[in-house]
């Protein structure tokens, strides 16, 4: 068994440095939240599985490419010739403000139904990281994300979920009404502040708000809530009563799409080498430094001997 099985959609990405409206220069990788979990985790040694459906076509190579590239094992991923490999753009529009459009309706990856993943369930794995996305492509995949929560807490594996919100996609309530029935199944719960009222009714604009969010969290089931605070770094709460904050990295941002997924893939590596709770946060802050210190979502993520790079002073050059 690999230590983290993942599945969801990865697209081509097409990253302009200006306005798509006036022609900007493309350049062209690969990325889904999933994937980019996957590959933080690999990067750092640990065995990670991603299965998940592409198009027969070149976007569909890449992705796979990439992540064999990576060392991400594909074997349990799919080509379905009936439906292209989904599509982003992102316009980094101004200096500090990106745009996202997407082109993922009727997708190879929104064809996803329980079925397809069966056999990488059966494989088995130590952790089985979900995100919020893969529920919004569709009724399969939705499907699909609940019953690989069920097996996997039924076989005893942890079970880790990053709400990851996206509003393009689906409403908040949608959102809550999909995924608020997997809480039980859920060991790690990983959300951003904002996000906690999509899967807990008890976040309201009062002082504690997160507080009650968080606590609404432990008593439907979940074991561990961990809440990313962007650059302020991030806090843990268990069902225990234990409680960490850890606070982020200064480092200089650059682009900080896919910190979240760098995060997760940090907390998930913590929890493989049996590191305790504030560690864990620790090695997240780590990862989600690099994503946003560097550009794209995974490119500029770390190796395991890489980890304690970000510790050298400003403007080093190693030699
Ligand atoms: P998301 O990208 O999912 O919205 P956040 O913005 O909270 O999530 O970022 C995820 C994690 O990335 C943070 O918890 C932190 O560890 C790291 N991070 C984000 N922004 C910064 C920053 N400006 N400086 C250092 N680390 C950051
Ligand atoms: O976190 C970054 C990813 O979410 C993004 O690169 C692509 O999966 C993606 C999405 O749905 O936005």
């Amino acid at each position: 068994p690999v230590d983290v099985l993942t599945f969801g959609e990865t697209m081509l990405v097409a990253q302009l440095p200006g306005s798509l409206a006036v022609g900007a220069q493309a350049r062209t990788t690969v990325a889904g939240a999933e994937s980019n979990v996957a590959i933080g985790l690999a990067r750092l040694g640990h065995r990670a599985a991603w299965a998940g459906l592409v198009g027969d076509d070149e976007p569909g190579r890449l992705v796979l490419r990439t992540l064999r590239a990576e060392g991400v094992d594909i074997t349990r991923a799919a080509v379905r010739a009936t439906a292209p490999t989904g599509a982003m753009l992102r316009e980094q529009r101004v200096a500090d403000l990106v745009r996202v459009h997407y082109w993922r309706d009727g997708s190879a990856a929104s064809l996803l139904t329980p079925a397809d993943i069966e056999p990488a369930l059966g494989d088995g794995a130590r952790v089985l990281h979900l995100t919020g996305i893969t529920g919004a492509l569709g009724p399969g995949p939705l499907e699909a994300v609940g019953a690989a929560a069920a097996h996997a807490h039924a076989h005893g594996w942890t079970v880790a979920l990053d709400v990851n919100h996206r509003q393009r996609l689906w409403t908040a309530d949608e959102a809550g009404s999909a995924l608020r029935p997997l809480l039980p199944y859920v060991t790690v719960l990983i959300a951003s502040g904002d996000e906690l009222p999509v899967v807990s009714d008890a976040f309201t604009e009062s002082a504690d708000a997160e507080e009650r969010a968080v606590d609404a969290l432990l008593e439907a089931g979940v074991r561990e809530v961990v809440v990313k605070r962007g650059g302020e770094g991030a806090a843990f709460r268990d069902r225990r009563g234990a409680r960490h904050a850890v606070a982020a990295l200064r480092v200089p941002v650059r682009d900080t799409v896919g910190a979240g997924d760098a995060f997760c893939a940090g907390y998930l590596s913590g929890l493989l080498d049996g590191l305790p709770p504030a560690e864990r946060l620790a090695r997240a802050n780590t990862l989600g430094a690099f994503a946003v210190a560097s550009d794209g979502d995974w490119e500029g993520l770390p190796r395991r001997d890489e980890l304690g790079l970000l510790a050298a002073a400003p403007g080093t050059a190693i030699r």
